[in-house]
């Protein structure tokens, strides 16, 4: 996909990729969309019945996965409630270098396919030390600093309630310990340094990662309301010791079967047709 497009394009191919995924799946509204990051994949398979798999490089603007660690995959999957849920293995991030549009995509395929909820999950850096890793977070509010928006022309979406109140309480009131935390997204593919850790934390941020931001922004845009979770895989640059991206998956699969259960439970509660 071009990094320049206009927003009747961008549309036109989401739509292509859900009439795509709507045939091959045989599931023709998608309640839901859920974005499965470091750490998360697991959880796909816990959360239903899996209707559906389709190599991402089969829909329209998706690519497969080639990072270690991420999935190629979209995976339709019924819920218990009987709501559709459209599972995305293969996010795009901006480091790939297909430009934010390509970032976009996802939600707005789902969108296209009748998401209006989008669960957003990664794995993370913990920047605030109250968090340890091996812990779910959910996003309270984000620092988008990768310079760019997803969304094109005159769009000026309010994102004041960004990562929805209403959803968060609602995860809390399933999973009483969940913390809260500001994300930080920066662009990659490099960890950061410790003087860009302080400096993040000194701007009020908890969390740092490479994605979720831009994809927040465009599923808001689209009208889902958002709900975002990050695993915290490794302690920010400086607070620990050296960043391994092999040692951040050791900790994500160690910690996946207890976040399969969480977010069975967290998407179990969440207010969707059925
Ligand atoms: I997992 O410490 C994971 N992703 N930028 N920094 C950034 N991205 C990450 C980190 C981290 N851990």
């Amino acid at each position: 996909m071009s990094t320049r497009i206009n927003l009747a394009q961008a549309l036109h191919e989401a739509h292509s990729a859900a009439d795509v995924i709507a045939r091959l799946s045989g599931v023709k509204q998608h309640d839901i969309v859920l974005t499965l990051g470091s750490g998360w994949r697991e959880s796909a398979a816990s959360l239903g019945d899996v209707v559906a798999v389709l190599p991402a490089a089969e829909i329209p603007g998706f690519s497969g996965g080639w990072v270690p660690g991420h999935s190629g995959v979209i995976q339709s999957i019924r819920l218990e409630s009987g709501a559709h849920a459209l599972v995305i293995g293969a996010r795009a991030h901006l480091y790939e270098g297909r430009g934010v549009q390509a970032v976009a995509h996802g939600m707005r395929t789902a969108a296209a396919a009748g998401a209006r909820t989008a669960v957003l999950t990664n794995g993370a850096g913990g920047i605030d030390p109250t968090f340890s890793v091996g812990d779910a977070v959910l996003i309270s509010d984000h620092l988008n600093l990768t310079a760019v928006s997803p969304l094109i022309g005159a769009d000026f979406v309010d994102l004041t309630d960004l990562y929805s109140e209403r959803l968060r309480s609602i995860a809390r009131q399933v999973e009483p310990g969940l913390q809260q935390g500001i994300y930080v997204q920066l662009p990659g593919p490099h960890f950061e340094t410790p003087a860009e850790i302080r400096a993040l934390s000194i701007l009020g941020g908890q969390l740092v990662g490479m994605s979720t931001a831009l994809e927040a922004i465009t599923a808001r845009s689209l009208g889902m309301e958002v709900l975002g979770v990050s695993l915290v895989t490794n302690a920010a640059a400086g607070l620990s010791g050296p960043i391994d991206h092999l040692d951040v998956l050791a900790e994500g699969r160690a910690a996946e079967s207890k976040l399969a259960l969480t977010l069975k439970r967290l998407v179990d509660a969440l207010p969707l047709p059925g």
